[in-house]
């Protein structure tokens, strides 16, 4: 007999792209930090959708938002005016304190958008010549899956079928300073970083780094963009994983947690100085902006208030933190991580983090490995300290195991 299961992963495997390789579990229903696969079986969600249900799945508040404007409607297209939309950016500058945003849909998105809008203010407002300025990433950075996005990932298995690549990108090692410095040149239009880097391992960057890339964005006349789509919206116990080090970037890029998995939503978050730049018809986006997304985004953005889910990311993030670090370490190679977003490093030569996930996973304890070695923890800013409780035993045998 086949399981439920089996059935609904072989109709993937025949009959969808192979651009993923999932645990083999088929998830059927999710409410809040739990979620239940066809076969009967409940577990811990410790991914969250890489950070996308930092409310909880199906969360009761914004699913209702969802409903309600369901029953109004959907979409106008940015052709019309919508009643939602004024609402949300009202909403958003007062949770995030910039003046301006632009709504689009994924997070890749969003970063394009970013690039386009700091390329137009190197061009209008600093007088770089034109086509030639440049934006200085980060080494092991994640911003996408967009062709001029991936131009400047530095993980070769992201690229290497899919040039030609977009030129203006120099990279330079992630948490190097003098390299920073080195790299800018009269052309430099802006430096973009994760505050701290999700999929290259959950790194944190030396303290002060943050702080002293801004000074440095502001001897030189560049803009300092932080993609916090992984991390921002509190999940590594901040608002935004800059205000950590106190630093307001001169653009925020937002996605994921913005509508609570619901649906997506992205955002780049700006004064009016840099978004007031862009003229009707430069940039678009059919879905971006919709009413729904804007009632979603509301509703979204009050949980994360309402329910204090910043504090609460910070204070369990800390609790299991404290926890990891006492357990002897048979497999581990290293702990880290803000808030609730926590990376174990795995020692290397112990098989790799794939194992563990499994694991894990029949234990009822659903994460994903990144990279070849390191797990990473991160569930819904909701958890409450005894389901921790449940959680951190089970993880401690899983992670002493032979
Ligand atoms: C996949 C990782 C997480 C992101 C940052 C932009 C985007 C992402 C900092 C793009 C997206 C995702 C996408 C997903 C896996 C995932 C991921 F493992 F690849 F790195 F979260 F950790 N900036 N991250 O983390 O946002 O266009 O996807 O909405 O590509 O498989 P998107």
């Amino acid at each position: 007999m086949m399981s439920n299961s089996e059935y609904f992963i072989r109709l993937e495997d025949q009959y969808g792209a192979h651009n993923y390789h999932p645990l083999d579990v088929v998830l059927t229903r999710g409410e809040g930090v739990w979620v239940y696969d066809v076969d009967g079986n409940k577990y811990l969600d410790c991914l969250s959708a890489y950070s996308a249900l930092n409310q909880g799945h199906n969360h009761p508040k914004i699913r209702q938002a969802m409903i309600d404007q369901l029953d109004k409607i959907t979409l106008t297209s940015r052709a019309f005016r919508n009643d939602q939309l004024g609402p949300f950016y009202k909403k958003l500058s007062d949770v995030t304190g910039y003046e301006m945003s632009l709504p689009m849909n994924s997070g890749a998105e969003a970063v394009e958008t970013a690039i386009k809008v700091a390329r137009k203010w190197a061009y209008v407002v600093k007088g770089v010549p034109r086509y030639e300025a440049d934006i200085i990433v980060a080494e092991g950075n994640f911003h996408g899956r967009t062709t001029t996005i991936i131009s400047f990932s530095s993980i070769e298995f992201y690229k290497h079928d899919f040039g030609p690549f977009t030129p203006g990108f120099p990279s330079v090692p992630y948490g190097d300073l003098d390299a920073i410095k080195a790299a800018i040149t009269p052309n430099t239009a802006a430096i973009m970083l994760e505050p701290l880097q999700g999929e290259n391992g959950v790194i944190v960057p030396p303290e002060g780094y943050l702080k002293a890339v801004k000074s440095l964005c502001e001897e030189n006349n560049i803009l300092f963009i932080a993609d916090e789509i992984q991390t921002g919206l509190g999940r590594t116990g901040a608002l935004f994983a800059s205000q950590h080090e106190g630093v307001r970037p001169d653009i925020t890029i937002i996605g994921k947690a913005l509508s609570g998995g619901f649906y997506p939503i992205s955002a780049v978050l700006a004064d009016q100085a840099i978004l007031g730049l862009l003229e009707p018809g430069e940039h678009g986006s059919t879905f971006g902006g919709s009413p729904l997304a804007a009632a979603v985004a509301v509703a979204a953005l009050e949980v994360i208030e309402e329910e204090n889910l910043v504090e609460n990311a910070r204070k369990m993030g800390q609790y299991i933190m404290e926890y990891l670090e006492e357990i002897p370490k048979k497999n581990i190679r290293d702990i880290r991580g803000k808030g609730l977003l926590i990376g174990v490093e795995l020692k290397h030569e112990r098989g790799g983090a794939r194992r563990f996930a499994e694991a894990l996973q029949k234990q009822g304890i659903l994460v994903k490995e990144t990279h070849e070695h390191i797990l990473r923890l991160a569930p819904p800013l909701t958890i409450d300290k005894s389901t921790v409780d449940w959680m951190l035993p089970v993880l401690r045998d899983v992670l002493l195991m032979d």
